[in-house]
């Protein structure tokens, strides 16, 4: 995935701001875009709504720049596909290798996980593993398609070059059998600027969304979104790893936070004013920080670490957030202080397991979790571009 970060590292830490400086910047993003494969029409579009945003302000700061940069290309990226979790038949078509039944494979794994029941059945004649492929990664694998009322359906197909007029013919006959309320494209990252071109190719199919996979390891993953969006078809779920969950809907903040290197220009600001270098990490401190966090968008924060929560893990993360207060009320102040205390000392434990009213093992696995935490802020603390940038810049 493209990252803009050491740009705007290093044009945050320019000592002034003049039209050299401002332009060496535009003259770099533009760089990175173009090596990052998004189609030069977009990149020029988005440089120039930039400059024209520059010349409005009489006198332009770093963050004004920076944010509006945010702000083109949050529009676009588009909106978020909140999921349709209604019942349906949905029919997977791509490229070959384009990663169409690791996809199916992983909406199974969505949709049941949501409660609905889903079904995968495969209409690949041409490669008879891809068959026992999804065998092997789903439970409600069916070998013969028919659908019964209040039943979703993933309907995965063979996959050849857009060149080959028998796919989109074989595609077609398809189709009027499995007669799918929706048809969505398959479509990896490593594609680039040609996603386009290759939509374009499939659309008489009746495209209604695009699925992009692999991003993570693709440096044109960027071109490709970019790409599909001049489309005019919405991106509904992203794929980001082999494994089954690795899968999330379309959300451009994510995608944002990954290109820019950082969450957006407030939450920044927000993170700079609650990130103490000197803190001690304790129970004490790290209470404080956790209801701080509270009534704000803990997801959008997360992800401006990398880390990247689905719906389930996040209602998870609130539940543990609500036990952490509970066991941290029940403990000494000292112990609070002085988390080291706990770590080898079961009758301490076992203390704050009757005074909270939670179980020996939550209590054990939530310090370990303190433990993991403490780990990572001092992962943190140490990177020095992040601090950098964070002392920097005067959002
Ligand atoms: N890293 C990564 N690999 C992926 C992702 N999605 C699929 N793959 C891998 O890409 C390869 C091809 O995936 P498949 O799901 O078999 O692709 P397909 O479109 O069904 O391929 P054909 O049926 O041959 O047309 C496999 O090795 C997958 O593990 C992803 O999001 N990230
Ligand atoms: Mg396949």
């Amino acid at each position: 995935m493209i990252s803009l970060r050491p740009i705007i590292e290093k044009f945050l830490g320019k000592p002034i701001l003049d039209r050299t400086v401002i332009d060496e910047f535009i003259l770099e993003i533009q760089k990175n875009m173009l090596l990052a494969d998004i189609p030069p029409k977009v990149v020029f579009d988005i440089t120039n709504r930039l400059k024209q945003e520059i010349s409005k302000e009489r006198f332009p700061s770093k963050q004004f720049i920076i944010r509006s940069l945010y702000n083109i290309l949050k529009e676009i990226l588009g909106d978020e596909y909140s999921p349709d979790l209604r019942p349906r038949r949905i029919m997977l078509v791509g490229l070959y290798g384009s990663g169409k039944t690791t996809t199916a494979a992983k909406l199974w794994k969505f949709f049941s996980s949501r409660g609905i029941p889903t079904r995968v059945t495969s209409m690949d004649d041409e490669r008879p593993a891809g068959k026992d492929q999804l065998r092997v990664l789903v439970r409600d694998y069916q070998d013969r398609f028919n659908p019964k009322e209040g039943e979703m359906w993933i309907v995965d197909t063979p996959g050849k070059s857009v060149e080959d007029k028998s796919l989109v013919e074989k595609l077609i006959r398809i189709k009027q059998m499995v007669r799918p309320e929706d048809t969505w494209l398959v479509i990896g990252a490593d594609t680039g600027k040609y996603a386009e071109r290759l939509a374009q190719g499939l659309v008489d199919l009746g495209i209604t969304g695009v699925v992009i996979t692999k991003i993570d390891g693709s440096g044109k993953a960027g071109g490709a979104f970019l790409a599909v969006r001049n489309l005019k078809i919405p991106i509904v779920f992203v794929g980001y790893g082999e494994k089954i969950d690795q899968l999330s809907p379309y959300n451009p903040d994510d995608l944002l936070s990954r290109m820019l290197g950082f969450i957006n220009p407030t939450q920044l600001r927000e993170i700079k004013e609650d990130f103490d270098e000197n803190l001690e990490f304790n129970f004490e401190t790290y209470l404080k920080q956790l209801e701080q966090l509270r009534g704000r968008n803990v997801d959008d924060i997360l992800i401006g670490f990398g880390i990247n929560l689905n719906t389930d893990q996040s209602l998870k993360m609130q539940e543990f957030m609500k036990k952490f207060r509970v066991m941290i009320d029940s403990m000494t102040p000292e112990e609070r202080r002085k988390p080291e205390l706990l770590k080898s000392s079961d009758s301490r434990i076992r203390r704050i397991a009757r005074g909270s009213g939670l179980k020996e093992i939550e209590v054990r696995n939530m310090i370990n979790r303190f433990f993991d935490a403490k780990r990572a802020f001092e992962k943190i603390r140490n990177d020095k571009g992040f601090m950098n940038l964070l002392k920097r810049a005067k959002f």
